[in-house]
């Protein structure tokens, strides 16, 4: 059965997410940062880590997601199939991938951004980045104005991959989501998912 290795909350909840809308039979493994059970499967230590029945692993978000889209066409979850379709969604996938994942990692982590130990060094990293947190959600707010969903071809990977960080600008950014009203419609559609609320509560342990 296929696996998958999550933490509550992480980009991992994008593919739990996708495999809960494809709908066929899996594994969900929680870990924590650095057990033996996730280096095990990702030297790296980073969720998420796809493993299939005969032991092949794929880690990186928007891999496992893309690969989830091909392995299962019958759901959909592609963003279309025409050259320029394929194109938007690997457009977007990097796009969360280097830049709005990205600029998380100071706010998560402002000290492996800076070699200064004070708390006023880790706080400067953090503003900084939630600065360029915010550049990135004006792009996606942009991008979502009059849309229901990322892609041109209807509900797709991509709604997952950016749930997990749009709940992450929610809780981190000083006004939450206030500045960005379409990706907030973006996430109260997705949270409103059957599927998507089934994952939360998993991953919560409920
Ligand atoms: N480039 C990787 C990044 C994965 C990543 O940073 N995952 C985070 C959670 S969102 C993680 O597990 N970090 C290591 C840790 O928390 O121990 C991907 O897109 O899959």
């Amino acid at each position: 059965m296929t696996k998958l290795f999550f933490k509550q909350g992480a980009c991992s909840l994008a593919p739990h997410i996708v495999l809960e809308w494809i709908g066929k039979p899996y594994e969900a493994v929680r870990v924590t940062s650095g057990s033996p059970e996730i280096l095990a499967v990702n030297p790296t230590g980073a969720v998420p880590v796809l493993q299939e029945d005969d032991g092949w692993v794929l880690t990186q978000a928007g891999a496992i997601l893309e690969y989830l889209a091909n392995k299962h066409p019958e759901a959909g979850l592609g963003g279309g199939d025409s050259i320029r379709a394929r194109a938007e969604t690997h457009k977007w996938s990097a796009f969360l991938t280097s830049d709005v994942h990205a600029a998380f990692w100071p706010v998560f982590m402002p000290d492996r951004y800076t070699t200064d130990p004070s708390d006023a060094a880790k706080a400067a990293v953090f503003d900084a980045a939630i600065a360029q947190v915010r550049k990135k959600f004006a792009i996606l707010n942009d991008h979502m104005a009059g849309r229901e969903w990322f892609l041109d071809g209807g509900r797709s990977v991509i709604d997952a991959y950016s749930f997990p960080m749009i709940r992450w600008a929610r809780g981190k950014l000083p006004n939450g989501l206030t500045d960005y009203p379409h990706v907030q419609a973006l996430h109260d559609r997705l949270a409103a998912d059957q599927s998507v609320q089934t994952i939360l509560a998993r991953e919560a342990g409920k």
